[in-house]
């Protein structure tokens, strides 16, 4: 398998150099942790290592060292399409009969992410590393079946997600089937049986892409990594990744979004003036609630996300209304955001315009959204996961401290020195 040959041709460098790092410059300091970051989520608190991906806040994402449009513009793309291939899927496997059974015993009104989240945790009765490691296998050969059962998993997700959509909102039973001579995208759009006359394709190719991986610390991710240090295999450490995915200030956020954009539309019955749309947006603020799609974390400028899936919009459907609502968002709330003077970044993120998108072609299940992000997001973390055991991380394993510690740090580093 070409992609077993090209991580072991890298491998021994990597580990030369993670071994050097762990081993020569364990002292060195790279951050310092304040009180503000201990009881405020960690937050930049430089503690995950991954080559991956990294979010620069004045740039965005760069996945191994490349922003979105150099990504955009240097991968292999599908014939007929402008988006690039997902790649990586060599070959599928076929789904067992149990896991269809399982979903389709179900409740009828179980969220879709309970069902994904579900079907992968029964596809890890046939975890390739888990019996591996039950066998007795070198901690230097754990990459190896962490990488056979990613593969196994990533290439399975378009099939599950797609059964799930069509089994949950249409009622049918029946298995998606995969077209082994189409792209993960171009199944995706046609296992779903969403019309790709205008380019539904090319949406799932871009979305999982843009969706894959966001440096480490973000929720899913974190999650991923931190039961993967485990030992656990991908199956359980996807799956909480998912669990993770499945909050309302994470994965559901774009749902959200969607959804005050059409409260918008609804409100003015159709895409409002500049004026309406400031009063709106201020409304929106004095009731207390946050306007979903902007603010960021990390991020301190638009989300170049944000902005490939803007102009993947106005290049082919500039006129549907959603999209001239995102657009006429994107001039009037950085605004109204910066005048109220809170949130530190006031651009959009990647979830201001991806519902929009998929409101276009007709997926308008709402929850269903998320599910999609979970299949963009385990190529990302599956690929972190491989890596991690590649170069032998360990398990992950903070230290905690109390409230009075810190009451006690406080009061240390404000005597006069
Ligand atoms: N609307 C209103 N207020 C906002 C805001 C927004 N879009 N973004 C930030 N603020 C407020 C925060 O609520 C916070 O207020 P308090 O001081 O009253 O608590 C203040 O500004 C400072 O927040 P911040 O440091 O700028 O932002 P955080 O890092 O705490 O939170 C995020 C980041 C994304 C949760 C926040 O910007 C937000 O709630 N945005 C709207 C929801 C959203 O779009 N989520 C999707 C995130 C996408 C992703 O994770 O990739």
């Amino acid at each position: 398998m070409i992609l077993h040959e090209k991580i072991a041709a890298q491998l021994p460098e990597w580990r030369e150099r993670f071994k050097t790092l762990a081993k020569e410059h364990a002292d060195v300091k790279i951050d310092e942790v304040t009180v503000g970051q201990v009881v405020g989520g960690m937050r930049d608190i430089k503690a995950l290592l991954t080559d991956i991906s990294f979010v620069d806040p004045a740039e965005g994402i760069r996945f191994r060292g490349m922003s979105i449009p150099e990504v955009l513009k240097l991968l292999p793309r599908a014939r007929g399409g402008k988006m690039p291939l997902v790649g990586g899927l060599y070959y599928l496997l076929m789904i067992p009969d149990y896991v269809y059974k399982m979903l389709r015993t179900m409740p009828k009104d179980t969220h879709p992410m309970i069902l994904l989240t579900q079907a992968v945790m029964s596809l890890g009765v046939n975890s390739i590393f888990a019996r591996r490691y039950k066998e007795g296998m070198k901690k230097d050969a754990y990459w190896e079946p962490a990488l056979e059962d990613s593969v196994d998993l990533t290439a399975k997700l378009p099939v599950i997600a797609a059964f799930i959509y069509r089994y949950k909102y249409f009622g049918e039973k029946k298995k998606p089937r995969y077209n082994p001579k189409l792209d993960y995208g171009a199944n995706f759009a046609r296992m779903m049986k969403v019309s790709d006359k205008k380019g539904y394709a090319d949406l799932a190719r871009l979305y999982f892409i843009l969706h894959s991986d966001h440096e480490s610390g973000n929720v899913s991710a974190h999650a991923t990594h931190l039961v993967g240090s485990s030992l656990s295999d991908i199956y359980f450490a996807y799956a909480a990744g998912l669990s993770g995915l499945a909050g309302p200030l994470h994965g559901l956020a774009n749902q959200e979004c969607l959804a005050w954009l059409l409260d918008v539309h609804g409100k003015f019955g159709g895409v409002p003036s500049r004026e309406d749309l400031y009063k709106f947006a201020w409304d929106t603020l004095n009731s207390g609630k946050v306007i979903p799609g902007y603010g960021h974390a990390v991020l301190r400028v638009p989300d170049p996300r944000f902005t490939a899936q803007m102009e993947f919009a106005k290049e082919r459907f500039p006129e549907d209304d959603l999209v001239r609502l995102a657009d006429m968002v994107f001039d009037v709330v950085p605004t109204v955001l910066r005048e109220q003077g809170k949130a530190k970044n006031p651009a959009p993120n990647v979830d201001a315009i991806s519902g929009t998108l998929q409101h276009y072609y007709g997926v308008r299940e709402f929850d269903f959204y998320t599910v999609l992000f979970g299949v963009g997001r385990a190529l990302g973390v599956t690929a972190n996961y491989v890596w991690a055991r590649a170069l032998g991380q360990p398990i992950e394993r903070p230290k905690s401290v109390t409230m009075k510690m810190l009451e006690d740090a406080v009061a240390k580093a404000s005597q006069p020195a």
